[in-house]
């Protein structure tokens, strides 16, 4: 049921038809009482639980850079009870082994091989270092007080994307917007080191629902309409336009529900990725993580 309204909602989006799920999906009001028990619950627990931790201020900092631009930059060295860059890099040789032996679906994208698609098998890998990662509780703090709300983990993949030869972007290599909700927080933790000739994401900051752009330029990648360079430059300064550069180890935080790009490789080379999404209530994309977690933690 919730999908068939997502998709239909994504549909009016773009088309501008069905006018009545946009009506209601687009009123505050209404996003506001799905969200309002998870608000709550932020409110009556969320700070006490931040001020025990001992990278608060660093949780804080990243929380306060993403309200302002839509995108932050941190690292896993940075944040409590992380596994280390090793332990990961590790476990991502194993997974690439096992891709290559019985691969993913590359679905719409074939620039990029999917090590694991929401499939991860939490259960039976208690304890690995990414079983570490996912459960992380510093980074759920992070998108919680960017949404003012104790999220939802939405999605877990690991990802290489690589150059394909083709000078052209397609899919998500294009400009766009995710339409799952009005805010979420995606999370990049890169496993080697990425720069923009190698897949790092793009992003115009304060495309994001709390910035001053968020109205501009509403493209989705569903339906397959991107904005274009064009566009883009003549709509914002070049300064908005920022690389998520960054070294093994690398956490860039952005919310995807405003305009980015991703995973085009101009030269030979590859990104090694992961990509962990939190969001509200009221995502209209279902929860596919098999992964326990107590909304108090
Ligand atoms: O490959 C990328 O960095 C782009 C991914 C993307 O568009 C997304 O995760 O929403
Ligand atoms: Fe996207």
């Amino acid at each position: 049921m919730r999908f068939e309204i997502a998709s239909i909602y994504r549909i009016s989006k773009n088309h501008g038809s069905i006018k009545i799920f946009n009506f209601f999906w687009e009123r505050k009001f209404f996003r506001f009482i799905i969200n309002l028990p998870r608000r709550t619950l932020f409110r009556v627990i969320g700070s006490r639980r931040l001020k025990a931790r001992a990278d608060a201020l660093e949780i804080l900092r990243i929380a306060n850079e993403l309200k302002k631009s839509g995108i932050a930059y941190s690292n896993i060295e940075k944040l409590s009870e992380m596994p280390t860059i090793s332990e990961l890099q590790e476990e991502y040789e194993e997974l690439l082994a096992k891709e290559y032996k019985k691969p993913h679906s590359r679905k719409s994208k074939p620039f990029i091989e999917r090590l694991i698609d929401d499939d991860y098998d939490f259960s039976a890998n208690e304890g690995s270092a990414i079983f570490r990662f996912v459960s992380n509780t510093s980074l759920k703090k992070v998108a919680e007080n960017y949404l003012s709300l104790v999220p939802k983990l939405t999605s877990f993949k690991v990802w290489r994307s690589h150059f394909t030869g083709d000078p052209k972007r397609s899919a998500s290599q294009n400009w766009h917007r995710d339409y799952n909700e009005f805010q979420m927080v995606r999370i990049f933790l890169y496993f080697n080191d990425v720069n923009v000739r190698n897949g790092a994401g793009q992003y115009v900051t304060g495309t994001h629902y709390l910035g001053d752009s968020y109205n501009k330029l509403e493209y989705s990648e569903e339906l397959g309409t991107y904005a274009t360079d064009e566009e883009i430059a003549s709509n914002f300064s070049a300064d908005r336009i920022v690389n998520a550069n960054g070294s093994a180890g690398t956490l860039v935080f952005m919310d995807t529900a405003g305009l980015h790009r991703g995973g085009f490789h101009s030269v030979e080379g590859e990104r090694r990725v992961s990509l962990l999404t939190y969001s509200t209530a009221a995502d209209i994309m279902p929860t596919r993580v098999n992964l326990k977690s107590r909304f108090w933690k």
